[in-house]
């Protein structure tokens, strides 16, 4: 059950002190949700936190602003309001985020994962939602809080990049509508796309051409997957967000229902990216069988290794699937 915005908006406007804080890895929507909600709750005179376990990753520090962000230590800091956004469940904030968090009184948990369990004392979770960004440009401009440039950027590198810059079957016509008010304000898209999709380091690339000589198809060629070794890791120098999007290679074959990348990790642990192409295959239900979860179209989950084991299982769970659905 929901709380309704104005009870969150007056939670927020009684506290002096709110730690604003994502997930662990961060990715646009997380870090375009923090930092646009800090700004514009930093215009009504909040002193505003905002943490990532993991730092903002390098494809993201192009956002204005982003150097707000403070990678998370372990000591509870003194704050009235805590607010997790984009964030499935409390665990996912990341161990040092959650100490830092621990002693506010009041959990905003803000969302639109399926798989998200309403673990603030005020939640908001609209799971038809594509992005949190869209979610919060609703909560600001409803409840009258103030956007200026840098805040619109923010939220609207948050709502491009999990709507696969508006391709994915989560993308509404409020989403449009959204982007249409921003431009209206003076947003610049075309710029700040090209900063989002068309600036990527050369490694990107080099971790391109690895992939594009080791996918693997299996099931008439309706999954197409890859295994991103450490070795190769480690050879193209790889840093975080360079892997972001990189799914899209697989994904936008002809014929591929399910795309999947199987990414081994320096704790020996194998990261599973999946990708749906088909509403009626729910990636979202197959990673939770491992533990993971996130949203239909798109899921995670993290699996033991060795990298071989974790895709004959993922991939075997995957073709049961695909076989139930005909
Ligand atoms: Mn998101």
């Amino acid at each position: 059950m929901n709380d309704t915005f104005s009870k969150i908006a007056e939670a927020i406007q009684g506290a002096r002190h709110i730690a604003i804080a994502c997930h662990v890895r961060p990715d646009g929507d997380a870090i375009g949700s923090i930092v646009g909600t800090a700004l514009s709750l930093q215009l009504s005179g909040k002193k505003v936190t905002v943490l990532s376990e993991d730092g903002v990753p390098a494809n993201l520090t192009f956002l204005p602003s982003s150097n707000i962000v403070q990678t998370s230590i372990a000591e509870p800091l003194d704050i009235d309001v805590a607010i997790a956004l984009d964030n499935a469940t409390k665990e996912r904030l990341g161990e040092r985020t959650n100490i830092a968090l621990s002693a506010a009184p009041l959990l905003i948990n803000i969302d639109h994962h399926v798989t998200n369990p309403s673990y603030g004392n005020l939640n908001y979770i609209d799971t038809l939602s594509p992005a949190t960004g869209q979610i919060i440009y609703e909560f600001l401009t409803h409840q009258g809080f103030e956007l200026n440039d840098a805040v619109r950027q923010n939220l609207f590198v948050a709502i491009s990049t999990d709507t696969g810059s508006f391709q994915y079957s989560c993308t509404t016509s409020t989403t449009h509508r959204i982007v249409a008010e921003m431009m209206d304000s003076g947003l610049d898209t075309a710029e700040l796309a090209k900063k989002i999709y068309q600036t990527h380091p050369f490694r990107r690339t080099e971790l391109l051409r690895v992939l594009l000589n080791e996918m693997k198809f299996t099931a008439d060629r309706s999954i197409a997957s890859w295994a991103l070794t450490l070795a190769t890791q480690n050879k193209i120098g790889v840093e975080a967000g360079d892997t972001e999007g990189l799914i899209d290679a697989l994904r936008t074959i002809e014929g591929v229902t399910a795309a999947v990348i199987f990414e081994e990790t320096a704790d020996g642990k194998i990261r599973v990216s999946a990708r749906s192409k088909d509403h009626r295959l729910n990636v979202s239900k197959i990673c939770a069988e491992f533990g993971g979860g996130g949203h239909a179209m798109a899921a995670g989950a993290k699996l033991c290794g060795p990298v071989a084991d974790a895709e004959s299982r993922f991939l075997e769970s995957l073709k049961n699937e695909l076989k139930r659905i005909g």
